[in-house]
């Protein structure tokens, strides 16, 4: 009960700061949280994510400072598309009728452990490569989600700390991620492996707003064991603008 009080103070604290939401009222605010509630499967209103691999939305020596054109060449062009490839086999094998993505994280349990990995990994990189861009001084978030990221973490350094710390302690490989809970609430988490907060057997679950990989296949050219500093530097090149469609996409 205390998630679901602190989720309606959220809720109500983002709305009267929202021009447009100002006249909703609390009786709404209400049948809102109770919609919240039910067993709605979690889902943005987001694009679908496909099974092939896109096109990197920069070259390879974009993100030079931070991630160098070795490491993102290698990581796009081997390891990413081995997940889609494999992802693609096991979709044949087990999952002919399936649309996206998106539905086979949400009943991973049914699959393989193939399938587990490599839903996993096409969605994850597919995400990351968007959740980045080219290094900008005093890279932060703006509009909505910088209000929605203050009135939940009280600071984007908060914010900041928190992811850092979470993609730090995860031990071997994994991801850390922002995402939103059923109940339209800020959360800092991470995964082991593949996993993301849209599968149904994750400890946490969500919809991932930003992710960050940890795998030493992201970093370990550039920063060999040091995956505290190349997660203090990946923050100067998150995509913010991105982040953003995929909050507003889901609020
Ligand atoms: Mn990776």
């Amino acid at each position: 009960m205390k998630k679901q009080n602190n989720s309606r103070r959220n809720f109500i604290k983002t709305t009267a700061l929202s021009s447009v939401s100002v006249s909703i009222g609390l009786a709404s605010a209400g049948a809102f949280l109770e919609s919240c509630n039910s067993s709605k499967k979690i889902s943005g209103n987001f694009d679908k994510t496909g099974f092939n691999q896109q096109a990197l939305p920069y070259s390879f020596d974009a993100l030079e400072d931070v991630v160098d054109a070795k490491t993102m060449e290698i990581h796009y062009s081997k390891h990413a598309a081995s997940y889609s490839k494999s992802l693609k086999e096991a979709i044949a094998a087990e999952a002919p009728q399936a649309k996206s993505v998106e539905e086979v994280l949400a009943n991973i349990s049914k699959y393989s452990s193939k399938m587990r990995n490599n839903a996993g990994g096409h969605y994850n990189h597919e995400l990351f490569w968007k959740c980045m861009r080219a290094k900008k001084s005093n890279n932060s978030p703006s509009g909505k989600v910088l209000t929605a990221i203050e009135n939940t973490f009280n600071s984007f350094d908060s914010l900041k700390k928190q992811m850092s710390d979470a993609g730090a302690q995860r031990f071997g490989s994994g991801w850390a991620w922002l995402y939103i809970d059923n109940y339209k609430t800020l959360k800092i988490g991470s995964t082991p492996n593949q996993d993301n907060p849209l599968m149904n057997i994750s400890d946490i679950k969500g919809f991932p707003l930003l992710g960050i990989d940890v795998w030493e296949h992201a970093y370990y050219l550039k920063y060999q064991n040091k995956r505290a500093e190349y997660i203090a530097n990946w923050w100067n090149v998150v995509n913010w603008d991105y982040v953003q469609q995929r909050y507003e996409s889901f609020i």
